[in-house]
């Protein structure tokens, strides 16, 4: 439903923007809460599910251009959790340099910050897994953290195609059972499945 839960709406309403971090080093100081953060290939629409789940239109910088967000983003939500906006990964037409500086920043927070306790990746829905997805997955893996697959832009998607995609995933995750927990099917633009996100941030934030 588009208006969706009204308590769970105010907690993530109350919500500030710490700063914009092109180096990792700089954002050590925030350790005391726990961060959750969105991560994906460029262009995926993790900036978008960010002001949908805060209720907020402008919270996270979007853009229809690929790559617009090119450092760590925190935002405090009700003084008990971040949300990370983290820059995308995968995009062919920003410079090498950029793209390796990119990938360093995003792998440097995912093995380093002991306050993640969770991670959602995203995958445009109608786009489907590509090989930096997986990476992405082994990363996550290997620096055991606990990572969900939420799909995005279903508002593109027949219900059909999605519980084909739904089913292949589930095969692939097999290989991920140490650190996969749940899948998640979102549009930000017609607010599906943004309150379950928001229960799962919620719940996170009370452990
Ligand atoms: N149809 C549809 N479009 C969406 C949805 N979510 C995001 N978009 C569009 O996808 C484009 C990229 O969205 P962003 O949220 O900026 O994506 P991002 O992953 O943060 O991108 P980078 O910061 O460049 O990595 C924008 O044009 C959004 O309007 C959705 O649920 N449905
Ligand atoms: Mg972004």
């Amino acid at each position: 439903m588009a208006n969706g839960n009204k308590s769970l709406n105010n907690f993530f309403n109350t919500n500030k923007f710490i700063g914009s971090f092109p180096s990792y080093r700089d954002i050590k100081k925030t350790l005391n809460i726990p961060d959750c953060c969105f991560v994906g290939r460029s262009n995926v629409g993790k900036s978008s599910i960010i002001n949908a789940v805060t209720r907020t239109k402008n919270l996270a910088k979007t853009s229809k251009t690929p790559g617009r967000t090119q450092s760590i983003n925190i935002f405090l939500i009700n003084e008990v959790i971040n949300l990370i906006d983290l820059p995308g990964y995968g995009y062919a037409k920003v410079s090498k340099v950029m793209r390796e500086n990119l990938g360093v920043l995003i792998e440097e927070y995912i093995q380093n910050q002991s306050s993640l306790i969770h991670a959602y990746v995203l995958l445009d829905a109608k786009v489907g897994v590509k090989n930096s997805d997986i990476d992405m997955f082994d990363l996550l893996n290997d620096s055991n953290r606990r990572f969900s697959i939420v799909f995005t832009k279903i508002d593109k998607c027949s219900k059909s195609y999605l519980s084909d995609l739904e089913k292949s995933m589930e095969s692939l995750m097999k290989m991920y059972k140490k650190t996969f927990h749940n899948f998640f099917f979102t549009s930000s633009k017609k607010f599906e499945g943004i309150i379950d996100i928001q229960k799962d941030i919620y719940t996170l934030s009370k452990q």
